[in-house]
């Protein structure tokens, strides 16, 4: 049986599988066919498979050398369903992201430096760069350290990710309906893509706090059908068409901040419920309400700096946006945040012999 080598890497609050594209096929529908019966998408546990039964354990970095003359690396993100046999490259994510530097290094893709690596990783999806930061002493990824993410036990190493020209990832604009406030189901919305699809409402609007712990809202059926009614017209609005089927947009319910942060969120990803948020996620909201969006009188900004911290269930994420709200849409600068990864397993995994036809 021909096995395919496979990293498993935990990127920020996410995990994920990291391949060096060369040894998948080059073929995309036959490359996604081949990932769908790796993770085991199409059953609730993917139990035929090696995901972990959430959509923020189903994910795939494809990472090769890339020919852009501003990058060194190129970062393919698939996401994949649980339940459902789908892979999407609609989205991107900034966790599994935080893997991408030191899997290339570990694959020999890039060479280290010294003490430590910084990267620029193209992130296809979008095309936008990113560069990234991390410790190699003695020219080898370390990945134990310091550094504490919230929604991940322990800590570990620091990566620091600087974004450039994420505005539109998906849909080509910042503003994709063309303006900063829309009303659907009578309950105002900010449809934002700051690297990340996503639409952000009061959570007093949909009846709830946005205190509440994640398995409450989970169960809340009244509310889950109206953010799923919400996010369908948005998908339209955002000129994504019909989105029943994809991973984009995400809905973020926001609530005044109660833990010393500058905004509480609740994020659905896009049905179920985040357990955090997501990175491009949080970088796109605080941007939203930066920009005058729907929740921005409920956020509390500090006073001096971009570095804003975004309130989610299992704790803090911190992200720096330096946004300029004096043009009309308003011009993102960059953003940046500190994530950690680990590697978990390098190995072979083996689909399935015979593999549906993607
Ligand atoms: O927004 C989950 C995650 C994400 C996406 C999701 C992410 C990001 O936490 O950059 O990281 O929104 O589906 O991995």
């Amino acid at each position: 049986m021909t096995g395919i080598p496979c990293m498993q890497m935990r990127g920020g609050t996410s995990r994920g599988l990291y391949f060096d594209a060369a040894d998948l096929p080059a073929d995309p529908a036959e490359r996604d066919a081949l990932l769908v019966a790796v993770m085991g998408s199409g059953h609730p546990l993917q139990i035929n498979g090696v995901g972990g039964g959430h959509s923020l354990t189903s994910k795939v970095a494809v990472v090769s050398p890339s020919r852009r003359l501003d990058a060194d690396v190129d970062y393919l993100f698939l996401q994949l369903g649980v339940d459902a046999a789908t892979i999407t490259d609609k989205q991107q994510c900034g966790n599994i992201l935080a893997g991408v530097g030191p899997f290339a290094v570990e694959r020999g893709l890039i060479a280290a430096g010294p003490e430590s690596t910084t990267t620029r990783i193209a992130m296809v999806n979008s095309g936008s760069v990113v560069t990234a930061t991390f410790p190699t002493p003695g020219g080898v990824p370390c990945y134990d350290g310091p550094t504490a993410i919230d929604g991940v036990p322990g800590t570990a190493a620091p990566i620091l990710l600087r974004f450039a020209d994420i505005a539109g990832s998906t849909t080509g604009q910042l503003l994709p309906t063309g303006s900063l406030h829309d009303v659907i189901d009578g309950v105002e919305v900010t449809c934002m893509d700051n690297g990340m699809p996503v639409v952000v409402a009061r959570a007093a609007d949909f009846g709830v706090t946005g205190y509440e712990p994640v398995p409450e809202l989970a169960t809340n059926t009244e509310l889950n059908d109206r953010v799923q009614s919400v996010r369908l017209q948005a998908g339209k609005l955002m000129g994504l068409g019909d989105v029943s089927d994809l991973s984009v947009p995400k809905t973020t319910l926001v609530s005044a901040p109660r833990n010393s942060g500058a905004i509480c969120t609740r994020t659905f990803i896009p049905v179920r419920l985040h357990t955090s948020i997501g990175v491009l996620g949080a970088i796109t909201v605080v941007t939203a309400l930066l920009a005058g969006g729907t929740g921005a009188e409920l956020a509390a900004f500090p006073p001096d700096g971009h570095v804003v911290d975004v309130e989610h269930p299992t704790g803090h994420l911190e992200v720096e946006v330096d946004i300029d709200t004096s043009v009309a849409p308003p011009l993102v600068r960059s953003a940046g945040v500190i994530r950690t990864a680990r590697k978990l397993f390098d190995g072979t995994v083996f689909p399935p012999a015979t593999v549906p036809p993607g």
